[in-house]
């Protein structure tokens, strides 16, 4: 099976190379698929640069671009368990988290193949009745769209939905360790007949497929969903040529749990929060901050649900949480682990692989909760990005705010209490692009999601994510010129 699509037509890596893809429930190779080159990815660049230039798709009209849309989120539907099985094989995670990630990817799509059509743009009164002057929203041109392993068809969809409906042609790279879902989503876009070179794909390793898409020149966006250092990275090589860049590059979130919370809901979602897919989530809450009178209580309670946590195959229904993703990412979480204790940290539950021999052959780890942790550690400042939660102790709500703010990240918090006008001081005061209240997790297809601080620039999702793809252009029409006589005075020559 070749498993670049490139111009329309799908095309094997032109080095021959293949990549292996790997089960992380139990190593099994699940797939063998394309490792493109940098003349590969250039390739899918030249031919989604054609088909923003010369092809058909400029005569598209939203209306149309939002059709192509909505009936790609059908196809999604349609083959929504096939799609979530592949999810599964690939990442780990459960199979109810996969058909879920697969309905949400639907609700996008769907949400962008309606704003397609709308805003259309404005008219300015430019204050003189000669002049026409109106605002036109125009496509970026050609956008490279990066997504990583942790949702590989969820942040996909963020950024090629509103891309599309934008009027954009993309390239599209996913992680090299989970490609499978994103390869299934593309073969949906030429069912429903998206023209040539509009939707490439591109699989391989970040520096040799992603790279080139950041150096190219043809590319005028590149939209990032991954790591820091690959985020800045990015920035700093998109610099060159001054291209658009949108990055949404992980956090440290924090759970403000105040002592006047509801307990048992704040509890089982201080859960969800971090173990949910491993931990592997960029707004997981990773960093509990409780109040001083709450936290024995609290603490015992979440120890005691966590160590009933069932990990197993994604695919197995009694499974609550899966394995990581890849060894190499598992050795990260180790590492940060072991950090935690030289730092001091007092572990209070997990902190090694499981013994069930069951899961020896796949990349698990046990749910892990430090107490006693404290600001300084860098298990309590880094993105672990694993099933690791850190405890920390506040006494006044200002000391709780000044906590869940101090972090070089700002992606999402949230704050529990059943004091609704506190709940409201802290939701506003927390530096991050999303807070819950008495919540934890959800986002909405309309609403925007992104991060301040180093947690990223721009925002996916909502009408930001359709504006990130566009550019807003500005006609203006005298419809009566006169001479200005600005220069050279008097009438022009008869
Ligand atoms: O991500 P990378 P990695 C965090 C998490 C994790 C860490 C590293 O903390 O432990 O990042 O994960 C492509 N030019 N997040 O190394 O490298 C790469 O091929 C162009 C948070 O797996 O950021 C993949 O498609 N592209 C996060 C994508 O970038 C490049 C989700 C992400 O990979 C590239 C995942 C380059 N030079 C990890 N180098 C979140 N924000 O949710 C790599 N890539």
């Amino acid at each position: 099976m070749t498993s670049l699509f490139i111009g329309g037509r799908w095309v094997g890596a032109s080095g021959g190379e293949l990549r292996e893809i790997v089960n992380p429930y139990d190593q099994t190779v699940i797939e063998k698929v394309d490792e493109a080159s940098p003349e590969d990815a250039l390739a899918a660049v030249a031919a989604a640069r054609r088909a923003y230039d010369d092809g058909e798709w400029r005569e598209w009209t939203a209306a149309r671009r939002g059709e192509l849309l909505r009936t790609v989120a059908d196809l999604l539907q349609r083959n929504r368990d096939e799609i979530a099985k592949l999810e599964t094989l690939d990442t780990g995670k459960t199979l109810v988290e996969s058909g879920i990630d697969v309905d949400d990817v639907t609700a996008v799509f769907r949400y962008y193949a309606g704003l397609a059509t709308e805003d259309p743009g404005r008219v300015v009164d430019a204050g003189d009745p000669a002049v026409n002057s109106r605002i036109l929203y125009e496509p970026v041109g050609v956008c490279a769209l990066i997504a990583p392993w942790n949702y590989p068809l969820l942040q996909a969809s963020w950024k090629v939905a509103p891309a599309l409906a934008a009027g954009n042609t993309i390239v599209l790279k996913p992680s090299e360790v989970t490609p499978l879902s994103t390869i299934a989503m593309i073969r949906l876009f030429e069912e429903a007949g998206a023209p040539d070179g509009v939707v490439n794909l591109v699989l391989g390793a970040g520096a040799a497929a992603g790279q080139p898409l950041v150096e190219s020149p043809d590319v005028d966006l590149v939209s990032f969903t991954g790591g820091l250092d690959t985020g800045r990275a990015i920035m700093r090589t998109a610099a060159e040529t001054v291209k658009k860049v949108a990055l949404e590059l992980g956090g440290k979130n924090p759970n403000v749990v105040f002592a006047d919370a509801p307990l048992d809901a704040a509890v089982d979602y201080a859960l969800t929060a971090v173990f949910l897919h491993a931990g592997q989530v960029c707004s997981a809450g990773t960093r509990l901050i409780v109040e001083d009178s709450l936290h024995d209580e609290f603490v015992a309670e979440l120890v005691r649900r966590t160590e009933r946590i069932r990990l197993g195959s994604g695919l197995d229904p009694r499974s609550q949480s899966g394995p990581l993703v890849s060894a190499g990412h598992r050795s990260k979480v180790e590492a940060y682990v072991a950090l935690g204790r030289e730092e001091g940290a007092r572990l209070l539950t997990g902190g090694a692989r499981p013994t069930d021999p069951e899961l020896q052959a796949g990349f698990f780890y046990l749910p892990t909760i430090f107490g006693d942790c404290d600001r300084s550690m860098r298990i309590v400042r880094e993105e672990t990005f694993g099933p690791i939660m850190t405890i920390e102790r506040f006494t006044t709500e200002a000391e709780a705010v000044a906590l869940g703010n101090d972090t070089d990240y700002g992606l999402a918090g949230a704050v529990w209490t059943s004091d609704r006008a506190r709940a409201e001081r802290v939701a506003r005061a927390l530096r991050h692009g999303t807070v819950w209240i008495n919540d934890f997790g959800p986002y909405l297809p309309q609403a925007e999601w992104g991060g301040f601080k180093r947690s990223g620039i721009g925002r996916e999702l909502g009408p930001s994510g359709l504006a990130e793809y566009r550019e807003a252009k500005h006609i203006y029409e005298n419809t009566d010129p006169r001479p200005q006589h600005w220069f050279g005075g008097g009438s022009a020559p008869a």
